[in-house]
């Protein structure tokens, strides 16, 4: 058991280098882990919003040759469920009113999660809007919250907090042109006593530090990593 919340919990400037495996070519594997074990980040995150059958299941199992870093499924889909990796964020889109996403396919996904050892993560995931129409929001059918709106987004998280869940993803969506602001991320870091997860259009230091500053727990990026692997080079140990 490797105890991925606590480890979340306990620590701060956590950084998860996010893989989509319908962007990523497994024969890469190797190469690409080998910089992002050399590096600060803490996780590796695997997930997509759209992604073929079983792809998952083989990118896990190779990338997990490779790493002591714990893989973290952060699933589009059901389908993206496989029980090689060490954890799943059990996403509940709570930003949007699309049943599927707040509840449909977590009760299609637990006769797939009985019979794994992966520990499972509740989340409030948190859609806010970012300059662009995102995939999530276009699969989930959902509009993000209004970047404007501190007090919905706040009030969100708050309720998810109050529901139980573990944790709090404030996502501005992968390639976004804004990543989450950081009043914003303050804002719901005092209001919630959670993990604070942040991530979506990240792609320098500067804004990763200044995620961490307005008090992000654990920050994730996928885009800045795939344009161009050379940021690896500004993240090195
Ligand atoms: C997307 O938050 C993640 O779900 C990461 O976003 O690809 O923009 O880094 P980027």
């Amino acid at each position: 058991m490797r105890h991925v919340y606590q480890n979340i919990q306990n620590n701060t400037k956590q950084l998860a280098v996010l893989i989509d495996p319908d962007k990523f070519l497994v024969e890469n594997t190797v190469g690409f882990i080998e910089k992002v074990n050399q590096s600060i980040a803490t996780h590796i995150f695997v997930g997509g919003s759209i992604v073929d059958l079983d792809v998952t299941d083989i990118l896990v199992e190779e990338i997990k040759k490779h790493t002591q870093l714990p893989i973290v499924l952060f699933p589009g889909d059901v389908t993206q469920i496989t029980e090689k990796a060490d954890a799943i964020l059990f996403l509940s889109l709570i930003s949007g009113r699309n049943p599927e996403y707040l509840i449909g396919k977590h009760v299609e996904a637990v006769s797939k999660l009985r019979n794994t050892t992966l520990e499972v993560i509740s989340t409030g995931y948190i859609l806010i809007e970012s300059g662009k129409e995102t995939a999530v929001q276009q699969v989930t059918e959902t509009l993000p919250l209004e970047r404007s709106n501190i007090q919905k987004i706040v009030d969100t998280a708050k309720a998810a907090q109050l529901l139980g869940m573990k944790l709090i993803y404030l996502e501005a969506g992968s390639g976004a042109r804004f990543p989450v602001l950081g009043t914003v991320i303050s804002k719901v870091k005092q209001e919630t006593e959670l993990p604070l997860i942040v991530g979506g259009g990240i792609r320098n230091l500067d804004q990763l530090e200044n995620a961490y500053a307005s008090g992000a727990d654990l920050v994730v990026i996928g885009t800045a990593f795939e344009e161009d692997e050379l940021f690896f080079e500004a993240l090195k140990k």
